[in-house]
């Protein structure tokens, strides 16, 4: 086997990347060429990503990337572009957090909400992509429905397409085929053409201008930070931890019980014909928008944080979190609300925050082992939340397990090596991709204290 040098894009919620990774059998090097802002713009009422900035910031970071052997391209899930008749886009993508889909809970009622998750296994979040489309002003004037990364692929090579783990976000999806759940389609009333052919992760896309590949991966972030996971074994739980914690198992095919639906779990399709088993918890959105907020540094924030008492907890799952602005008083309300010690400072708000973010990790753990009758021994964190020690210690003591915490870029590690393996750099499954991140990135141990 040769080795490759690929070229992964990555778009979170807070700032986009492009990272080379350069892999043989036995080597995963890694380097940043170029981080940019993602800041969501509000017109006329409308949270809007900015969808042309992120583009070009994806572009900006392939030229320093120089020549690469393939591209790969991920984001966070359930937003898309429509584009018209002639390919053209049709405004700015929505944000996920934007307000028009406050009449999610009753287009759920409308559309069945057990019948749903037998078909499509997907947790009740309001901006999954089918309630986004019931709220859809353009759907008239569209012809074709393109998730983010998929839209990007679209603007680099000029095909169509679904990738399947993220189409798996849309709650179109029929998860026990992995392929679009055409009757429940039919029932939204968007026409069967407006979704494109899909395609596994692995898959050539096309080809750039300058005839490099551009590959199919997990885009879906998450389903490509689930691949970095550096496990050994099959005993393990992830959590991955940046703007969402994302806390579950990986299985072999879905749960569909009606105990899974009650606690809101999930059933996200994973790269190589998985299941991600997991619950979304609201994660460090709440102390990015904080920090927001405060114009302060979370470094030292989360160390004045730690040198408290645990205090107050909330559940930070709570729906009044989900949109952006004036999180601390927010936080502040809750406490109120729930009849707990109110904190009266930025250090004290912090410390609730982590707490609060540990007990739901804790609950998320453990119903996912309840459900799915699956055995962990060990909790992994991966994501920028790997870098928070208050936060994998705190996770570490309210799970009792013990925490490994890295690579912080797993999802672009997942990305990356994706393509290396379909482009002939590596073989075998997941188990041998991971082997080989356990073998060449740095984690931190955390044991539960007693
Ligand atoms: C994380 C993520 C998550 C989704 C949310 C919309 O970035 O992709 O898995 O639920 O964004």
């Amino acid at each position: 086997p040769r080795s490759v040098r690929v070229a992964a894009a990555d778009l979170g919620a807070a700032s986009g990347r492009v990272i080379v990774g350069e892999v043989g059998a036995d080597t995963l090097e890694l380097r940043e060429c170029h981080r940019f802002p993602n800041r969501p713009v509000r017109t006329a009422g409308t949270l809007h990503w900015d969808i042309l900035a992120l583009y070009q910031g994806v572009l900006d970071g392939l030229r320093e990337a120089g020549p690469v052997d393939g591209i790969g391209v991920d984001s966070w899930a359930v937003d898309y572009g429509l584009l018209d008749a002639h390919g053209a886009l049709l405004g700015n993508p929505v944000h996920y957090r934007d307000e028009r889909t406050a009449g999610a809970k009753d287009n759920l009622e409308r559309l069945g909400a057990r019948e749903l998750y037998a078909t499509t296994g997907l947790q009740f979040l309001p901006f999954n992509t089918i309630h986004q489309l019931a709220a859809e002003p353009r759907l008239a004037l569209a012809r074709r429905l393109l998730l983010i990364p998929d839209l990007l692929a679209y603007w680099l090579t000029g095909e169509q397409g679904a990738e399947v783990t993220n189409a798996s976000t849309t709650q179109l999806l029929d998860v026990r085929t992995r392929t679009w759940a055409t009757e429940l389609i039919a029932r939204t009333g968007a026409g069967a053409a407006l979704f494109p052919p899909l395609r596994e992760p692995g898959e050539v896309i096309g080809s750039t201008q300058d005839g490099t590949p551009v590959i199919a991966v997990g885009s879906h972030d998450t389903a490509s930070a689930v691949v970095g996971v550096p496990a050994q074994g099959e005993r393990f739980a992830y959590i991955s931890c940046g703007t969402w914690s994302l806390v579950g198992v990986e299985l072999a095919a879905p749960v569909l019980t009606e105990a899974g639906r009650a606690a809101n779990f999930t059933n996200e399709l994973g790269v190589d014909g998985t299941v991600r088993y997991l619950r979304n918890v609201m994660g460090l959105w709440l102390l990015q928008e904080c920090v927001r907020e405060w114009g302060a540094d979370t470094g030292e924030l989360l160390r004045a944080a730690a040198a408290r008492p645990r205090g107050a907890v909330i559940d930070p799952d709570d729906p009044v979190f989900l949109p952006p602005g004036d999180m601390p008083a927010r936080i502040v309300a809750a406490c109120e609300r729930a009849g707990q010690p109110v904190p009266t400072d930025r250090p004290g708000i912090v410390r609730c925050v982590v707490d609060s973010l540990a007990d739901a990790h804790r609950r998320a753990v453990e119903d996912a082992r309840a459900l799915s009758g699956k055995v962990v021994d060990v909790v992994h964190i991966v994501g920028g939340g790997a870098r928070n020690s208050l936060l994998c210690q705190l996770t570490a003591d309210a799970c009792g397990l013990p925490v490994v915490a890295g690579p912080v870029e797993a999802t672009a590690i997942g990305n990356v090596l994706v393509q290396a393996r379909a482009l002939g750099a590596l073989d075998g499954d997941l188990t041998r991709l991971r082997d080989l991140i356990r073998a060449t990135q740095p984690v931190t141990r955390y044991q539960p204290s007693a």
